[in-house]
Formats: C-alpha cells, structure tokens, sequence
C-alpha cells in the first residue's frame, strides 16, 4: 500500500476500539462505489479481522442518514434471526461503533468510513460457480424479503432518492444523450435506439407502486450475486451484505437485479456479446430459491411481475452505464477505456433476449408458484 493510503487508514484506525497491533490492511471487494479493506489485527488471542468502508460521499451524500438505516436494518435482523436460534454474528453484517459511540467515523478530507466485523470462512462470488450458490443466494435474498415483510418501510431513508425510478433514470439519459459532453453519442446511436424505442416499458412498474398494486417493501437493491456470502464449508448462503441500498423499494425489482447479473452467461463487462445470454436454467434454479426464502410473503401480482422486473433492471441497469459512459464515466468505477459501455452492451443484449424468453420466465415463476 502506497505511504498516503497507509497515513490515512491509520487516521480511521485510531477512531475505533480494534483490539492488538494492527498487522495487515488490504483492498478487498470488487464494488463499484465504495472502497472496502480487510484489516487484521494480531492480539494475544490470535488474529481478529475486521472490513473498513469508506462510503462514496458523491453517491450517497447522506452517510448519516444511510448508517441510521443500516443500524436499523440490522438490529431488526439480529433480533429475528435470535428468535429463529441462528447466530447473528454470520448471518448479519453488525456494524462496529467508532470510540465516540457513532456508527461511523470521518477523517480529516471530510470522507466517512464505517468498520464491521469480518466474516470468517465465507466468500462472495462475482460470477455463479454452481447452481448450488446461485440457489442459495436466492435463497437468502428470499429470506432477506420475508425477515424485513413487516418492517415498517417508510420509517427508512431513502438514501439515494429515485434509486430506482426507471421514469427518472430514463430522462436522465434522455438528457445526457442531448447535451453529449463527451462527444460519445454519435459512436453509440444503435445502443441508444435501442434503449428510446422501449421507453414505455420504464413506466410499467413505477406505475404499478403508484396505484398500489405492488407494494412498497423494505429492499436491498443491489441484490447482486457477491453481494452474499456463501459459507467455505458447507457451501450455504449465510449472510446478505452489502446494505447501502437498503430502503423503501419492489421486492420484484430485488429479484431482477440477481437475475440480471447471477443468471447471465457472461460477466457484467463482457466484450463478447455472443457468449452473453440469460439461461432459462439459472433463472429457474433462482426462481425456486428465492420463493422459497420468501415464505409466502409476496402477494398475487408481485409474482406475475417477477419476469417483469428481470427485465426492467436489467433495462434499468443498461440506460444507467450507457447514461454514465456518456457523461464521461463519473458514477460506475472503470478499469479500463470504455467499460461502462461494454456494460451497457451486456445489459442491453441480456434485455433482447428476456424479451425473447418471457413466455417461458413466466411459466417457471407459475411452476413454483403454485406450491406457495
Ligand atoms: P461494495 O459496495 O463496494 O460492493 P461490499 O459491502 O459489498 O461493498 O463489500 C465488498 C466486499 O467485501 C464483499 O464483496 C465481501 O467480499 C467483503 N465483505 C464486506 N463485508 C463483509 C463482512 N462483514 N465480512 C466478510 N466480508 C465482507
Ligand atoms: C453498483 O457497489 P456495487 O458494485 O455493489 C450500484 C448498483 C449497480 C451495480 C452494477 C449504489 O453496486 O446499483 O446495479 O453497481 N450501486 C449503487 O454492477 O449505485
Ligand atoms: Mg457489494
């Protein structure tokens, strides 16, 4: 690690109560927002590891206000989970206060850093290794919806407003496509056609919260394969993580966005858009777990429109690059020229084929919904 880095880590170690002399501090994750470590300390009772986060201040400009609903979140899980006999040291992110008591601490920049205990024995994964881990974290994330069903979701923030206004996320690109800073619209017109001839289809579910008909719930919105971790030795889903997101949201918009990224036979920035595809297996092995962890929670309609909202985050999550590729790449962290395009073009292939696929998404969600 560069001398700044360590300088700076350092700072936010002090703010905090970790016990032993700090041994290790690595980067870790593969997020697109924040910057997370794993730090370890060695103490006289062997070492004890810890994961650091400095919260994007850009994206989530309400930290407080953000930590407030993690704290919330949790203690709501850990007190479910107790009742259920599980243990609430795996199978919830618990947060580590700062030695001034807050959930969080800043440095002297002004950024906002947060600790939590580590999770031992357990990985997240970027792309499906089996269908067991995909089963399973559909599974958890299922759980994660019934555990939260009667939680009272207007009482959370919304810690990015509009984080899912597929209308909103429309007329933003609508707009960067016009003022065109970059100067990249030209080179992506096909891309951008193809996103304006379904702009009908951003309506669908932001009309369907407003009348009603599908209920505003307590959602992780980024619902992400790596976003779980999958215990080393038993191979089953443990905990949900991950939580920023965490707030008044569609269950069927959780769905879709594992859908979008777990069940796609590429990864998210492919350049190879004849390997990428939605399998009709994964989604049915995802389908079957997620009911499953859902228990019964989800109404008649949430169900239909379990397809629907494959589609719309997947839609959602294409006008969101192609959007930030032709703002110049502010939002989505890049590695290298042009990724947030090529994730575009992932999305965008993966949207055309659910389009082709529906008939049978929808008859899989029937399958397994009948048995609810
Ligand atoms: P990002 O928003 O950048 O995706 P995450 O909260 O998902 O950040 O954390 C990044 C990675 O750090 C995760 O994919 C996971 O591997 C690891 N991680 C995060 N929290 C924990 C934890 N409490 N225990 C173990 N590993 C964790
Ligand atoms: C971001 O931080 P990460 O990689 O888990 C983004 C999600 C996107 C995802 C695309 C706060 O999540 O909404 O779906 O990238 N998070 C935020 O991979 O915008
Ligand atoms: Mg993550």
């Amino acid at each position: 690690m560069e001398r700044a880095r360590r300088t700076e880590i350092s700072e936010i170690i002090a703010q905090f109560d970790f016990p032993g002399e700090s041994k290790e501090c690595i980067s870790f994750g593969s997020g697109h927002i924040n910057d997370t470590y794993r730090l370890t300390f060695e103490t006289g009772d062997g070492d004890r590891q810890y994961i650091l986060q400095r919260m994007n201040k850009a994206i989530f400009t309400r930290p407080v206000e953000l930590m407030e609903n993690i704290c919330r979140v949790t203690d709501w899980l850990r007190r479910k989970i107790e009742e259920r006999g599980g243990d609430v040291w795996r199978e919830t992110p618990n947060v580590i206060p700062a030695k001034d008591g807050r959930p969080y601490c800043t440095d002297s920049g002004g950024e906002y850093w947060r600790a939590y205990y580590y999770i031992t024995g357990a990985t997240s994964y970027d792309m499906v290794k089996s269908d067991d881990d995909f089963y399973e974290s559909a599974v958890a994330f299922g759980r994660f919806q019934q555990l939260l069903a009667d939680y009272p979701a207007e009482t959370l923030h919304e810690t990015i407003p509009k984080f899912h206004d597929t209308v909103d996320r429309f007329a933003k690109f609508d707009r960067a496509v016009n003022e065109d800073v970059c100067g990249r619209a030209a080179s992506v017109a096909g891309e951008i056609r193809f996103v304006v001839e379904r702009e009908p289809l951003a309506h669908v579910l932001c009309d369907q919260q407003a009348s009603g008909e599908l209920p505003t719930r307590v959602t992780h919105n980024d619902t992400k394969l790596n976003n779980v971790l999958i215990d080393d030795e038993t191979g089953k889903a443990i905990c949900v993580i991950d939580l920023d997101t965490v707030m008044p949201g569609l269950s069927v918009n959780d769905f879709g966005d594992s859908i979008r990224f777990g069940a796609s036979t590429a990864a998210e920035d492919e350049r190879d858009l004849d390997k990428v595809s939605m399998d009709l297996h994964l989604y049915e092995v995802y389908v079957k777990g997620f009911l499953k962890g859902c228990a019964g929670a989800l109404t008649q309609r949430e169900l239909e429109m379990l397809p629907m909202g494959a589609i719309m985050m997947t839609f959602e999550s294409g006008i969101r690059f192609l959007t930030d590729h032709l703002e110049g790449d502010h939002y989505f962290k890049i590695h290298r020229e042009g990724q947030n395009l090529d994730r575009a073009r992932t999305q965008l292939r993966l949207v055309a084929d659910m389009e082709r696929k529906l008939p049978q998404m929808r008859e899989i969600v029937e399958k397994y919904a009948r048995g609810q």
